[in-house]
Parts: structure tokens; sequence; C-alpha cells
């Protein structure tokens, strides 16, 4: 008998990043940070509110939007495509970092996600528990049809600092090999060592991380730098809502993420 070779499915090559993407690039608003750095960090009247980051997303032209389940629960009006958050922590736990799953893949498509997210941090010393989680999270979200989004954070005693381009190109890297049609990773602090990055993340869709709230040149800075490198485009938070008028910083975002071409010299950086 011959070998029937890899199943259909395998070859299919679906792209499960396709419902985030617009022309190719991705704007997610990122909407954790309630639980991942508590309220009273990051939030003021009006930014507390989930409907009103909501609004932002929908009025925005945001490609994504991401969310804890319990906000999703009862907030998600069904116009942003949702990606779902799966796992979660708080800040208060002083230990090596671990995030675990609290959400299932099936409950997720139940609240109308098109995508599950989910965090590893790459380096802690409790790694190996999350790569295992999200490898069987990556399986499910395909075999129902959704996209695996992964926040690669290199963190814990082992990772002096994530924004170092060596190690931002190995969350990239690591983010491929781990399934992710979209890797979600820190700025590398400028294009030349972002596009090395990318590249070292293939097919895999790269989104930038936001950050602590700075001034709009830096940040729209940052993502002129990821866009020229071959990045997909950003999944950012409090850059956006933390912004005195987020309506106005989304249509920057959009011209930015929408309208800058890359550098193709950028794309060899290492002969
Ligand atoms: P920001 O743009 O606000 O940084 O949001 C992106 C994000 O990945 C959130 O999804 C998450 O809550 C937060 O950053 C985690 O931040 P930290 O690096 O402090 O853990």
């Amino acid at each position: 008998m011959s070998d029937p070779g890899p199943s259909e499915a395998m070859t299919e090559k679906r792209d499960f990043a396709a419902p985030f993407l617009k022309d190719g690039r991705c704007m997610i608003l990122a909407y954790d940070q309630g639980l991942e750095h508590g309220p009273s960090e990051d939030f003021n009247d009006r930014n507390v509110d989930p409907a009103f980051i909501i609004d932002i997303a929908n009025k925005g032209g945001y490609t994504g939007l991401a969310l804890q389940k319990g906000t999703a629960e009862k907030y998600y009006d069904g116009k942003t495509p949702l990606i779902l958050k799966l796992n979660g922590k708080s800040v208060l736990v002083k230990a090596e970092p671990i995030s675990r799953q609290h959400c299932s893949v099936k409950y997720a498509k139940e609240l109308g996600a098109k995508g599950v997210g989910y965090t590893i941090f790459l380096g802690s010393g409790r790694e190996s528990e999350m790569v295992q989680e999200w490898g069987r999270i990556q399986e499910e979200a395909h075999a129902l049809g959704l996209g695996a989004v992964l926040w690669v954070y290199p963190r814990g005693t082992g990772v002096p600092l994530d924004t170092n381009p060596d190690i931002v190109a190995y969350a990239a890297r690591a983010g491929l090999e781990f399934g992710a049609d979209i890797v979600k990773i820190k700025y590398s602090g400028d294009a030349k060592s972002f596009a090395w990055a990318v590249k070292a993340a293939g097919r895999a869709k790269v989104v930038m991380s936001g950050g602590p709230k700075t001034t709009d040149e830096g940040f729209l800075s940052q993502i002129r730098g990821t866009i020229e490198a071959g990045g997909a485009g950003v999944a950012v938070g409090r850059n956006v809502w933390q912004h005195t008028d987020p309506y106005k910083m989304s249509e920057q975002l959009r011209k930015v993420v929408f309208e800058t071409k890359p550098v193709p010299a950028l794309a060899s950086v290492r002969a």
C-alpha cells in the first residue's frame, strides 16, 4: 500500500490569521491590562469601562480586539473580530512568571471569537508548563477554525532585558515554531533589528506590543519601524485608550499601519 502522505488538513495551509488582517496588515486593540496590571495602575474613570474601549475598536477601524472571558461575556457586541485571551495573571504574584489557561477554546468560539490568545513567558522557570498548555490550545483552535495568537514575552530570572534585539528575535522565532498564526512581541528599538525578528518569525505574522504610554511621536515611530521592518502591525492598548483623544490616535495609527511601506533593504540584515 502506498504512503497516503500528509493529511489534506496538513497541506491545506489555511490562513488562520486572515480574520484579523486587512490588506495583509493588522491593528489589534488589547484590553486585558485590568487583570495584568490592576485597574488603579492603568485606568481612569473613562477607560475603566469596557464599553468605551469596544466603541474605540469599532469606530477606530481595528481589525481585532483582545479581551478576557468576563469582559467578552458582558460587553462584546460582535463588531470587531474578537481574540479571546485564554490565560492571564495578576501582577500580585511575586514568583517566576506563569500564566495558566482559565477559558476553553470551545467557549471562546461560543463567545464569538475568531481567534484565541495566550501568553508564554519565554525563559521563565515555568516556561514548559505554558508551552505544553499552548500546544493543546493551538491544535484545538485550528480544529475549530480559529486563529492562534501568541503573546511571546521573554520574562523571568533568566531574562535580563526583554527588548534586547536577540531576545526579541528569539521570541519571534519561538512564535513560529510553537505554531502561532500571529506572534506578538516587544519592539527591539529600531527597524533594522526588528527586521531580523520578522525574518525569524517566517510566515507567522508579527505584531508589535505597545507598552506604557509614551509620546504620540515616540509611539508612532515604533510602529513605522515595525511596518518598515516587514511586520504586519500592532496589538496595543495603553497608548490608545489612555490617550486624551483615542479616536484621533486611532486615526493616526491607521495611517501608519496601513500606509507605511516595508523597506526591502532591511530584509537582509545578516549577510
Ligand atoms: P499595551 O499596549 O498596553 O502594552 O498592551 C499590550 C499588552 O500585551 C496587553 O495585552 C497586556 O495586558 C500587556 O501588554 C502586558 O504588559 P506587561 O508587559 O506589563 O506584562
